[in-house]
């Protein structure tokens, strides 16, 4: 009979382990702390399009953390076999439920019901919407015990998810936080996206440790399945990105922002970039900065909250781990 075996963090997994578990912990953020009130005079201010615009963004961004909250993290963790691993991946799990329930925060501050109640219609009727979410969520459904291909499969849909798809519906508010608009619920968003960059990375690593195990077949199949993905996702992203922004004339700019981000994703997989290097709009740029942020989110926190400053993460904060990735294949 097999004994069941308790998580034992006095013997760390791997040299990343303790890294990811502090990151993500110490980051951990709750919607009801950011006052979004401050955004209802921004939103007075907005036109018919860029509301309808804005709450359709929102209203992408909620199906796709609600996938990943609900299937891809609790999936994913149920088939990885490493303890300490799989309860970085229930935290984040319930991090994705956070950020699904944010966006409904926003919508609750400024919208009206009958606003919100059209955007939850119009994410079931979105066909792009709707694709990329079964196509992600028919990967994580498809993992079998034992077959390592098919948790590499879901890793990389997770990381597509996170560090690729996403990023179509972080533009918008994001380019309004980059010119003093919608600022509370822009710290939201950079919260939201905080936390992505460090799933994308350690689920990233964990999609490179599972390659390195597969044998030179699957290699060759795992590959050849990355890119096929890739662009059945990408040529759907621009088409969701012409539905979306065509309105409010912002479409050019997502496309660019839409490649930056599927190159970044890649490189969490320990892959080359795939498409050719974009400038990012510098209103955007402005808006992820927090620094220029016009109000402190941690302000509005009790005491036990002022913790110290929590950085984000530097893509240079893992170079270390890449390099090890790296040496491993050989
Ligand atoms: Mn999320
Ligand atoms: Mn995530």
């Amino acid at each position: 009979m097999s004994k069941f075996e308790a998580v034992n963090w006095n013997a760390p997994e791997t040299d990343y382990i303790e890294l990811l578990w502090t990151q993500n912990t110490s980051q951990f953020w709750l919607d009801t702390e950011i006052p979004i009130s401050k955004d209802l005079k921004s939103w007075a201010k907005m036109n018919d399009a860029e509301r309808l615009a804005y709450m359709r963004v929102l209203g992408g961004l909620t199906l796709l953390d609600t996938e990943q909250g609900n299937v891809g993290m609790p999936l994913i963790a149920q088939f990885v076999e490493q303890k300490q691993k799989k309860a970085i991946l229930i935290f984040q799990a319930a991090m994705e439920e956070i950020h699904a329930k944010s966006y409904s925060t926003i919508f609750t501050t400024v919208a009206s019901t009958e606003m919100i109640n059209d955007t939850f219609e119009w994410v079931k009727e979105n066909k792009q919407l709707q694709h990329k979410t079964a196509i992600i969520d028919d990967i994580y459904r498809s993992i079998e015990p034992g077959n390592k291909l098919s948790l590499y499969k879901a890793m990389v849909a997770s990381v597509f998810l996170e560090s690729f798809l996403f990023y179509s519906g972080f533009f918008y508010p994001l380019f309004l936080a980059g010119q003093g608009k919608m600022v509370a619920s822009g710290e939201i968003i950079k919260l939201i996206i905080r936390d992505e960059s460090v799933h994308g990375v350690f689920v990233g690593l964990l999609a490179q440790e599972e390659f390195n195990q597969l044998n030179a077949n699957d290699q060759a199949v795992a590959t050849k399945f990355v890119y096929e993905l890739l662009e059945n996702l990408y040529k759907n992203e621009l088409e969701y990105t012409e539905k979306l922004y065509d309105a409010i004339g912002l479409t050019h700019e997502v496309k660019q922002y839409i490649r930056y981000n599927a190159n970044k994703a890649l490189m969490n997989l320990g892959l080359e970039p795939y498409y050719p290097e974009e400038e990012v709009n510098p209103v955007v740029l402005n808006g992820i900065r927090t620094e220029t942020s016009t109000h402190d989110f941690f302000s509005t926190k009790g005491s036990g909250y002022q913790k110290g400053k929590v950085e984000p993460l530097q893509d240079k904060d893992f170079d270390f781990l890449n390099d090890r990735v790296a040496a491993s294949k050989f």
